[in-house]
């Protein structure tokens, strides 16, 4: 089962997390992230304790392989000089090029990065793909900037980080805060100062100029399709069940669209204001004409629909976890559940967590959702379809061709399909259970060993 950090075994372990508490001290969020993965495959390191401490594999896995940090200047629309802090973290190419979005957003600080290129190492590991894992970004707030200035800092981003990437170098994508606007930016950027067609170098593209069908819809579908498997193999159906979903971006949107199709009656969803409440189940075209077209709040979605109710947040807890449903799906920002909202979510009767975003739960309540036996679909494997989708986009545009968006979602389903049966498998091997946060991390984490033996010590 899975092993509490005053339990751990390991002296080679404890070691090692001694070191990174000592080495990262600043760094809260890449901490918890590196805890949560080696504390879950302890099995594993023990069965291997000689060999990996010869290795120094844990040293190495933790330890990034670079990270580049800059300046972005940008003029705002009132001729003001403007300055953020830009980032890539190379975390792991053992497996294939660095691969992994950029976030803009003003919490963004190198701690956020580390934990988010270390947990792409993993992902993109589960998914099979040739694709090592990094993860970028800025502090860059995009809310309330004209398209104007939007373009600009895009391009003042790409003008440094374009030293940095390639086709076979990195490849970035989309995060919060990044979507097919900044994606066309920085492509436009990328392709002047290169003055060459490298469509490989960023995923996430328009369709007119390289994008591949579905993967707008890939985080969200997948999301879905791992938690209609999870859920196959403890005998229970996603038809008939009430689900809330936090956040309304991206991921929130399509993971919402697949639900509805299966069957689930989706009925909260929420931004960093508030969420709102319909009974009858969300409809799904006013959140995307709100958010998708006209960037607005919510809470505007009770301007349409009578009977539907708002809930603004308060300081204590996202409201959105107040509502009562079968199937949780957080999808917007690290550690929005935390021990106290688990508490109130399995009081509330909860049967599944499907982690849509990266680290949406704490360690603390990852831990109280399995000793509860909330069932719980971890964001590494669970929202891989993003990412697995941008490996495909690339495949693409590497035979400069294109597949329908039939045969993209299909291959997106097989994929979703096999990463559940790796953490199955894995769990199941080490006596996990049903502990697929343990499934996950262990079956990444032994191919990533296995590819670093490999390559030697570098
Ligand atoms: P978007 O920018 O499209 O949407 C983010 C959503 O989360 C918005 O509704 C936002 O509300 C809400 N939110 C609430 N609180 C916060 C907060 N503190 N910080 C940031 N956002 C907040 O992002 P995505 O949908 O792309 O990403 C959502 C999550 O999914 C992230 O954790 C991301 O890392 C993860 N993910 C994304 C993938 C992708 O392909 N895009 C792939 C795999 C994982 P508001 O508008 O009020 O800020
Ligand atoms: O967290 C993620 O997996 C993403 N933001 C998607 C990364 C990608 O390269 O498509």
């Amino acid at each position: 089962m899975i092993t509490c950090e005053k339990q751990i075994k390991s002296e080679y372990l404890k070691n090692i997390l001694d070191m990174l508490e000592k080495k990262n001290s600043h760094e809260a969020e890449f901490i918890q992230a590196v805890k949560e993965v080696l504390i879950s495959i302890e099995p594993v390191i023990l069965k291997h304790e000689e060999e990996y401490k010869k290795l120094a594999v844990l040293e190495r896995m933790i330890e990034p392989e670079r990270i580049i940090s800059f300046r972005v200047p940008w003029v705002d629309d009132n001729g003001n000089v403007q300055v953020n802090r830009g980032y890539r973290v190379q975390f792991n190419g053992s497996l294939g090029p660095y691969k992994g979005g950029l976030r803009f957003h003003p919490s963004v600080t190198q701690s956020i990065m580390k934990f988010l290129a270390f947990e792409q190492v993993f992902k993109n590991s589960l998914t099979c793909l040739p694709i090592g894992g990094g993860k970028g970004g800025s502090d860059f707030d995009p809310k309330g900037k004209s398209d104007f200035e939007i373009m600009k800092f895009c391009q003042s981003f790409m003008n440094e980080l374009q030293k940095h990437i390639g086709h076979d170098i990195d490849v970035p994508a989309g995060d919060i805060g990044v979507g097919a606007r900044e994606i066309g930016y920085l492509f436009g950027q990328y392709r002047k100062i290169k003055n060459s067609y490298e469509a490989g170098v960023l995923t996430g593209k328009g369709l007119e100029y390289g994008g591949s069908l579905v993967r707008k819809e890939a985080t969200g579908y997948g999301l879905m399709y791992f938690m209609r498997e999870m859920l196959k193999a403890n005998n229970i159906t996603v038809a008939d069940k009430t689900v809330t979903i936090s956040g309304s971006g991206n991921v929130a949107i399509y993971a919402c669209e697949k639900a509805q199709e299966m069957g689930a009656k989706v009925v909260a969803m929420s931004d960093s204001s508030g969420c709102i409440y319909d009974a009858e189940g969300i409809k799904l075209d006013i959140i995307k004409e709100i958010k998708e077209e006209r960037r607005g709040r919510i809470k505007e979605y009770i301007n349409y629909v009578a009977g539907a109710k708002y809930f603004e947040n308060n300081s204590n807890m996202p409201a959105i976890y107040n509502i009562k449903a079968d199937v949780i799906l957080p999808c917007a920002t690290q550690n929005d559940i935390n021990l106290s909202t688990a508490k109130i979510l399995v009081n509330n009767g909860v049967i599944a967590i499907g982690e849509g975003a990266n680290m949406p739960c704490t360690n603390e309540a990852v831990e109280y959702f399995i000793a509860n036996k909330v069932l719980i679909a971890p964001g590494k494997a669970a929202n891989a379809g993003g990412v697995a989708t941008s490996a495909l986009e690339m495949c693409q545009n590497s035979m400069r061709y294109f597949w329908s968006f039939n045969e993209v979602d299909k291959k997106l389903e097989n994929i979703m399909i096999n990463i559940f049966k790796q953490c199955e498998s894995a769990a199941d091997e080490y006596g996990c259970g049903c502990n697929y946060v343990a499934g996950a991390n262990i079956a990444g984490f032994r191919k990533i060993v296995k590819a670093m033996k490999a390559q030697g010590i570098i």
